[in-house]
């Protein structure tokens, strides 16, 4: 069975805690549980991680690199976060791991402030996916599947 990593990035630990009318009232367990739940329909292993780190998750790109490559793993959907609009390191990591990344956000970045318009994910990303709520990491992962690995 092949996975899909699924990476949360700054403060999406805080999820359901505060501002419910941008990002909702759902925690990021009830995310997870929305994603293992997408995986056991498409017969895909879900691996959910969140870090506050961006070298925490930089390393797991590579580290998803590596699996993508041995041919376990099929892709990482990726909520950067803020790290979206200011990390050029991920957007290196991305392109020098090879790894076909969906860009994920839960609200609708380009409906909000200027400064959240600007991605450095968004080129070297498959796809994005933005606006869809917490649903939209199960859009995400069937998306993901269907560009990498359809049929
Ligand atoms: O819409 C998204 O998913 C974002 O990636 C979320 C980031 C934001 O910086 C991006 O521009 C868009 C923020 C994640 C922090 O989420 C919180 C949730 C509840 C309370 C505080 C922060």
């Amino acid at each position: 069975m092949k996975t899909i990593l699924i990476l949360n990035g700054p403060n999406l630990n805080l999820l359901g805690t505060r501002e419910p009318g941008v990002y909702g009232a759902q925690t990021l367990d009830d995310v997870e549980k929305i994603c293992l739940d997408e995986g056991t329909k498409l017969g895909l292993s879900i691996d959910f991680r969140q870090s506050n780190h961006e070298g925490q998750l930089i390393d797991w790109i590579h580290e998803a690199g590596r699996e993508c490559a041995a041919g376990n793993m099929l892709g990482v959907v990726f909520n950067a976060g803020a790290y979206t609009h200011t990390s050029i390191a991920l957007h290196d990591a991305i392109k020098g791991a090879n790894v076909p990344v969906i860009e994920l956000h839960i609200s609708n970045v380009h409906a909000r402030e200027a400064f959240r318009h600007h991605s450095w994910i968004s080129p070297v990303a498959r796809g994005v996916m933005a606006g869809f709520g917490v649903q939209g990491y199960a859009l995400a992962i069937a998306g993901l599947k269907l560009l990498v690995d359809p049929a």
